[in-house]
């Protein structure tokens, strides 16, 4: 049989997988594997760090259903993808992490003293889905098979397989290559007809059903069969931070996370409530009163038991992909009866609520000061950026602004991480997108102390032709950390004077950085705009560019940090009373 080495064994599985691209920094301790990928003619994705990579991949995977693949080597490229596997797995995205490790002479066992060695998988373990070092080459394929089992079962998350270099780059023996059918799940999971009947029932039944959509909803990309499910219905569709997009928010129908009393309303007014995807999580208010109703029931669907019942108990669960799922109840509504008129006034009133209550949100857009009002950037990318865009949102108040003055067009087109919260990811997520979609708009709004984790990937950007817009909403602090402790230190005076001097938060001041002069010296184009007027043209601008841009908007410091909405996220931190 001809040989191939370690390295190669995995990438005949990875391209049988049909993967197209793979995110990492190429090292010689996985050369084996890079060759291989060069072979088979699976591109290298190169950042500029390794959490990074795990950024992109993890992008990558959320937007187009597949999985996305990264590598890292051994010690120090490891100890710094480390962050981004602890993210993508609470993020649930579908991510497998290949390492490389020291020789088994040094591994296994510790020998002390080793150059750029730490037990990889005792480490990752913890954090990740499932974590396994290959041993002996030989195993290497049914070990590639099984991480990718682990992948496909259960919620996503990242499955991590480490390789020393000696098996990595040794020979091998060339292994018969299975189709994924073989060895993993290939279609989604089905539900129980009988059940997917006794939900119709019950919805069809109930004076005003709602749905709550969670991140489950756009991992099976179920967005068209939810749209169906929710108009047959008539139904009210909150989603979950991690959930929004799952549904267009171009529909009436749908309530973004940012309509807080709005969504309280529909939770506590619904008698029937279908869950998809979602665990009802500490931004969910863990499902309790007062935000809940204590009373209604409950109907959960999906495609991870252990994820049933979890913080709110349920009246029926259903184990199954939610779109699958969803496909079939669309089936069986259509034997039930229409929604009343009852039921439609109930909701249109629900409706009318929420949008006298978004109206409170315009005053920040006639406020036309400089240096900006930060509400004009988001809704500025609203007003010039194509339907499908690809929004990424990060920092603090920066991505809080920006999830107020976003609407979710398009569903799957916002990227963030509504788990984590994990400050400069959205630099790696921005980079992954555009690998997802070259040919889509992407946008990545951050805020300067977000940004200051990763600037170095915009040469990542230029490198890899990647056509991204950044607006680097510069405050020049920790914009949500000045806010928390200025009301935490001084409530009377910070209510009274909107701001309070330097010296009276605890270093939450960053010095000036020009993000726009920075990003020329990396190759892509820079603007720096403090005027709203002149917000609109910069981005015209650099959207007609052919390449990467970074527009460095300077805000308001002081109106920057007063954020709608900002003291329920506070308050939705805390236990709630039920
Ligand atoms: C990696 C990381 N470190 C620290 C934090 C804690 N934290 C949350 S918001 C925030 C301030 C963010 O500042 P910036 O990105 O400039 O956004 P702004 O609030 O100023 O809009 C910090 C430090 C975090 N979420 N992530
Ligand atoms: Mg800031």
């Amino acid at each position: 049989m001809a040989t191939t080495t370690g390295g190669g064994l995995i990438v005949d599985i990875l391209s049988a997988e049909g993967i197209e691209k793979v995110f990492g920094i190429p090292d010689g301790t996985y050369m084996g594997l890079l060759n291989a990928l060069e072979t088979r003619g699976i591109d290298l994705v190169p950042p500029r760090h390794e959490t990074t990579a795990l950024h992109m991949a993890g992008a990558y995977a959320r937007l187009t259903g597949r999985l996305g693949v990264a590598i890292a080597s051994n010690g120090p490229g490891v100890a710094n993808a480390l962050p981004g596997v602890v993210v993508e797995q609470a993020e649930g995205n579908r991510v497998l992490l290949i390492t490389s490790s020291r020789r088994t002479g040094i591994t296994a066992p510790d020998r002390g003293g080793a150059y750029q060695y730490f037990d990889q998988v005792a480490t990752i373990g913890p954090a990740a889905k499932w974590s396994e070092a290959a041993r002996e080459v030989g195993r290497i394929p049914a070990l590639a098979r099984t991480a990718l089992r682990a992948s496909y079962t259960g919620r996503p998350g990242v499955v991590h397989l480490d390789v020393p270099e000696n098996l990595m780059n040794g020979k091998a023996r060339e292994a018969p290559v299975l189709s994924p059918d073989r060895y993993r799940p290939t279609t989604p999971l089905a539900p129980d007809p009988a059940a997917v009947a006794r939900v119709a029932d019950l919805l069809a039944g109930a004076s005003l059903p709602a749905i709550h959509a969670g991140g489950g909803a756009i991992h099976a990309q179920a967005h068209e069969q939810l749209a169906t499910v929710a108009e047959a219905l008539y139904a009210p569709v909150t989603t979950s931070w991690s959930g929004r997009g799952a549904m267009s928010e171009a529909s009436p129908l749908v309530w973004p996370i940012t309509a807080i009393e709005a969504t309280t309303k529909v939770r506590t007014s619904a008698d029937v409530i279908l869950v998809l995807g979602a665990r009802i999580g500490e931004t969910d208010w863990w499902g309790k009163a007062p935000y809940w109703s204590d009373e209604q029931t409950i109907i959960q669907i999906d495609i991870d038991p252990s994820s049933i019942g979890r913080n709110k108990a349920v009246d029926l669960a259903v184990i199954s992909d939610v779109k699958v799922f969803l496909e079939a109840l669309a089936a069986e509504l259509k034997s039930r009866q229409a929604p009343s008129d009852e039921r439609r006034r109930r909701v249109d009133d629900l409706i009318a609520e929420r949008e006298a209550d978004a109206t409170k949100l315009t005053k920040h857009l006639e406020d036309q000061s400089v240096p900006m009002n930060t509400a004009h950037v988001p809704n500025t990318c609203m007003k010039v950026l194509d339907e499908d865009a690809i929004f990424v949102t990060d920092g603090g108040n920066t991505a809080v602004w920006a999830n107020f003055f976003l609407r979710v067009r398009t569903p799957n087109t916002l990227l963030a991480t509504p788990h984590f919260g994990m400050l400069g990811a959205g630099v790696g997520q921005a980079l992954g997108a555009a690998e997802a979609f070259p040919n889509r708009q992407v946008c990545c709004i951050i805020g300067d102390g977000a940004f200051g984790f990763h600037p170095q990937e915009i040469e990542t950007a230029v490198r890899n032709g990647s056509r991204i817009v950044f607006l680097v909403v510069s405050d020049r602090q920790w914009g949500m950390v000045k806010m928390t402790q200025s009301i935490a230190r001084h409530p009377v005076k910070m209510m009274i004077r909107k701001q309070l001097g330097d010296d009276e938060t605890i270093n939450t001041n960053l010095g000036e950085i020009g993000y726009d002069a920075m990003a020329r010296s990396m190759g892509a184009a820079g603007e720096r705009v403090a005027d709203p007027g002149l917000l609109r043209p910069a981005l015209e601008r650099a959207l007609a560019h052919d390449g990467c841009t970074v527009i460095h908007v300077d805000v308001d410091r002081a109106k920057h940090l007063w954020a709608p909405g900002l003291m329920h996220f506070k308050r939705m931190h805390q236990e709630p009373g039920g």
